[in-house]
Parts: C-alpha cells; sequence; structure tokens
C-alpha cells in the first residue's frame, strides 16, 4: 500500500529539484551532491585504507572478486568461503575495522534526509575500488538486518555505468551513467532490487588516477 503510493508518486514525477533525479521508486541520485567535500572524504579515506588495507575478497563459491574492497565503521562487509556476513573485525588483521570518519557519517546523513530518511545513522562503509575492468556483477544488498533503512552510495572518481534492475535477477537491467560527486540513495521499494556495475572503462581522474572509488553506507546491524 505505503509502496504502491510511493511508485505512483515517483513514477509521475520529473526531476525533484535541481540535481535530483528520480531512477526508479525509492532510488534518488544526487547529481555532484559528494563533489564538494570529495578531497576531504579521500583524504580520510587514506587514514582508513592505511590501517585496513583494500584485499579482493572471495566469493562463497571461491571466485576471486575483481573489486578490491575495505570497510569502516561498527561493522564491515565481508565475503569468503564461509559465506557473505557483516563483522565488526578485519578478518585479515584480526583488529576492529577503523573508525568512521566523521566527514563519511555526515555527508551520509545529509544525503539520506534530502531523500526523506531522516535519522540515518550508519554503522558501515563498504568501499569498493575499482580498477580499469574491474566490475561488479548483478546482486541484492540484502546481509543488512533491517530494510526499512536505505542505503546511501557515493561514486568517486572514474565515471561508471551503474546497472539497475529489478526483483529477479533476470530482470532487465538500465544502465545509470555515475560521475565524480554523484550520491545514490536507495531504498524503500528499490531496496531489494538488482544492480551492479559494468566493467570500469581505462581513464585518469585528477583525485583518483585509474580508479572508481564507491562508498556505500549501511545500517547492517
Ligand atoms: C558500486 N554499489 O557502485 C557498487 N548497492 O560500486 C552497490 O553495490 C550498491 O551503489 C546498493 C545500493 C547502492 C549501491
Ligand atoms: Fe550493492
Amino acid at each position: 500500500m505505503a509502496a504502491d503510493l510511493f511508485e505512483s508518486l515517483a513514477i509521475e514525477m520529473p526531476p525533484i529539484g535541481p540535481g535530483v533525479e528520480a531512477l526508479a521508486p525509492g532510488a534518488l541520485l544526487l547529481r555532484g551532491f559528494a563533489a564538494s567535500v570529495a578531497r576531504e572524504l579521500l583524504a580520510d579515506l587514506r587514514r582508513v585504507v592505511d590501517r585496513a588495507p583494500f584485499r579482493r575478497m572471495s566469493t562463497p563459491g571461491g571466485l576471486r572478486m575483481s573489486v578490491a574492497m575495505t570497510n569502516c565503521g561498527e561493522l564491515g562487509w565481508v565475503s569468503d568461503r564461509r559465506g557473505y556476513r557483516y563483522d565488526p573485525a578485519d578478518p585479515d588483521s584480526g583488529l576492529r575495522w577503523p573508525p568512521m570518519p566523521d566527514s563519511f557519517a555526515e555527508l551520509a546523513r545529509r544525503a539520506a534526509g534530502h531523500a526523506g530518511f531522516a535519522g540515518f545513522a550508519p554503522d558501515a562503509c563498504l568501499v569498493n575500488r575499482y580498477a580499469p575492468g574491474a566490475r561488479l556483477s548483478l546482486h541484492q544488498d540484502r546481509d543488512e538486518r533491517d530494510f526499512g533503512w536505505p542505503i546511501v552510495s557515493v561514486s568517486l572518481g572514474l565515471p561508471a555505468i551503474f546497472q539497475f534492475g529489478g526483483a529477479r535477477r533476470s530482470d532487465k537491467a538500465r544502465r545509470v551513467p555515475l560521475q565524480h560527486g554523484d550520491v545514490v540513495v536507495w531504498g524503500g521499494p528499490a531496496r531489494l532490487k538488482h544492480h551492479g556495475v559494468l566493467a570500469l572503462a581505462d581513464g585518469e581522474h585528477p583525485l583518483t588516477g585509474r580508479s572508481r572509488v564507491n562508498l556505500t553506507f549501511r545500517k547492517a546491524g
């Protein structure tokens, strides 16, 4: 019922303000929302990565992912032969994940509020780093405890094509180009939709070099 209402509203709605686009019911693209804080985010990320370096995890099926990942915050997303889960410790070091920098948490809170999710306080930030050719195949994000909270996704560095599909993995996916500084807030009826990232095209970005960095903020626990 609430989902139907949201759906009909979002479909009728033209862009909700300058730089705001509805990608699908429940998924809002805030163009350039993070651009003014990107340098600060990347400087803070350097300190996170010093303590918890990027690594390529394995899927439960034993394939090595092309995207390199790390985490900050109380919980970190990990994948290995045992499955996918959130873990308070970095399995590579046995230590807790580095704390989430204030610049990260504040941006995520502001972006979620802008999209109608007041009070978003993420406890997990998954950091994805794509080199040219790296990709993320269609998946759902469903390892979090409460799907009532959205995911806030921040794109930095090289552009990428985000795939946005349906409830089933085989549903046709639309392609959405994401640029440096773009933020997607993804919740409500979009929360369990399949999505992925096409193979990154080569390029050079002044702040990230030959890579794209994506921060996804979640309330996981
Ligand atoms: C990425 N993002 O953009 C991967 N998941 O690098 C995701 O998998 C994602 O952007 C859920 C919600 C938003 C996302
Ligand atoms: Fe995802």
